[in-house]
């Protein structure tokens, strides 16, 4: 039957659900590292991005909204390819994004799962996210089926990188890029802030995982599949000679320090076509 013209203004009409498996995707893509890069040219491809890098497709509505969260220092060159390969994949995943940029001030030690715990907190502020995915600038992902939104189960997405072989280094490791609901991260109280330097901290999240009873999620070896951007061992991030220990104490500590205890100094936001930019003082090791 017909109904009735109304003068008011038409609610917008509600769109379905964002497929399972969404039709634009086009499987193994060609990663290369060797053109140069410039963020015009990333601008320019991505025109649809809006300000601070937010997107969501406009024909269907997703499950998840999904805050992309990486930790950086001084890898402007890495986040224009990071940036230009991902957004397009991301599109055409049909995934409703915001891209977060969790920048350590000054020259103390860098601390990965920190800037990361700092991530969750601010894209917390500035949307209603119910998932989180925490990639490293040098990660590009090979295959668009590696969809970045959250699982059941705490999900590792790196899983077989070219410097690895493109298999596991070891079955526990949960390095590289890895994503948690919301409801998932606050059972494990989210990461360390006690691991200054570099190793260990992707380890403690595994075990974070597993001592809450439960387990990771991975995608197929055929997909799961990353291009690492070649670079030099960062300054100021050497590798950290208690990791060995601190692993062996997660269920000790898990309790205490995580999202509960995360105390950072917030310096500055800054909203860039393409991403967010969030510069922070985190302190140093004791
Ligand atoms: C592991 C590191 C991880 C790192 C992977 C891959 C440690 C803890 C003591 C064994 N873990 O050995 O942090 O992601 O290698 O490089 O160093």
């Amino acid at each position: 039957t017909m109904q009735p013209e109304s003068n008011q203004t038409p609610s917008p009409k509600p769109l379905p659900p964002c497929p399972e498996n969404p039709p634009g995707l086009v499987g193994r893509l060609l990663i290369e590292f060797s053109s140069q890069m410039t963020m015009e040219r990333v601008q320019k491809e991505n025109p649809n991005v809006t300000e601070g890098g937010r997107y969501s497709p406009p024909d269907c509505r997703p499950r998840w909204k999904v805050a992309i969260i990486i930790p950086f220092r001084h890898r402007e060159n890495h986040l224009k390819y990071w940036l230009h390969y991902l957004h397009p994949i991301l599109r055409r995943q049909k995934i409703d994004y915001g891209i977060y940029i969790i920048n350590q001030l000054g020259e103390d030690t860098f601390n990965r799962a920190k800037l990361l715990n700092i991530g969750y907190m601010e894209a917390q502020k500035d949307g209603e996210y119910d998932c989180f995915i925490f990639s490293d600038v040098d990660l590009i992902p090979m295959d668009d089926r590696n969809l970045y939104h959250c699982y059941d189960q705490p999900r590792h997405f790196a899983i077989a990188m070219d410097k690895f072989g493109f298999r596991l280094p070891y079955a526990g490791y949960f390095g590289g890029v890895s994503g948690l609901s919301k409801k998932q991260f606050l059972k494990i109280n989210g990461f360390p802030n006690e691991y200054w330097g570099w190793g260990g901290e992707d380890d403690d999240i595994y075990n974070r995982i597993t001592l809450n009873g439960m387990k990771v999620s991975r995608p197929d070896v055929r997909i799961g599949r990353y291009r690492m951007i070649k670079h030099e061992r960062d300054k100021h991030n050497e590798p950290n000679p208690q990791r060995f220990n601190k692993i062996q104490n997660t269920k000790h500590t898990m309790k205490k320090d995580g999202i509960s205890s995360l105390t950072y100094k917030l310096l500055q936001i800054k909203r860039f076509p393409l991403y967010t930019n969030i510069s922070v003082e985190i302190g140093k090791p004791p």
